[in-house]
């Protein structure tokens, strides 16, 4: 029988991880910002933006993927979170549609393992409880499906921020 995959919240820079894929919380024009998009760009070298430059752009709630070049992970996939504006913009399908897409492409190359940022709670300004809760939430639904998918690490930058994803998890 298939284990269940294992779900768990850190706190770490993502870019150390030695994962299959890390998550990019880019914007849409895929040439870096700040943030982690900064600290993966910085970390992965020039040639991560040279590719990120060949794939078009990406919109809100959709993913793209690239190699990981010289980070640790294999795969970056970018992908953009929306702006916090308010919660009546769609904001939260948005986001839950980050999570999705980014695990169907993982599970497409054939990763098992994957950390997440919490995408849009920085720069863009999400609530974290409510970001953690829609990340949490999302994820589960999808590794019922994607079979592939063994581990899934909810990398957090902040003591405060572990706090919240690891409330969740133990109430959801
Ligand atoms: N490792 C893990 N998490 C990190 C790291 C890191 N090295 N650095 C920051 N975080 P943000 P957004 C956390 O602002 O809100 C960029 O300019 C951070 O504490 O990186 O989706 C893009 O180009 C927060 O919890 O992404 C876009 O323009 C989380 O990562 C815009 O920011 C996300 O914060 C995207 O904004």
């Amino acid at each position: 029988m298939r284990q269940p995959a294992l779900i768990h919240a850190i706190k770490a820079d993502i870019t150390t991880l030695k994962v299959n894929a890390i998550v990019n919380a880019a914007n849409s024009s895929l040439f870096g910002g700040g943030g982690v998009d900064g600290a993966i760009h910085r970390a992965a070298g020039p040639e991560l933006l040279d590719a990120c430059r060949a794939l078009g752009g990406c919109r809100t709630g959709e993913a793209k993927i690239t190699k990981g070049y010289r980070l640790p992970a294999k795969f970056v996939i970018h992908t953009v979170g929306p702006v916090w504006r308010g919660g009546n913009h769609s904001e939260a399908e948005l986001l839950a549609s980050c999570y999705r897409n980014s695990l169907k492409l993982a599970a497409e190359h054939h990763c098992r393992t994957i950390a997440f940022p919490s995408i849009s709670a920085g720069i863009y300004g999400y609530p974290i409880e409510q970001a953690a809760a829609i990340a949490i939430t999302t994820v589960r639904e999808m590794l019922a499906d994607e079979r592939g998918i063994e581990k899934v690490i909810f990398c957090c930058f902040s003591d405060r921020d572990l706090d919240v994803y690891r409330k969740v998890l133990s109430e959801k």
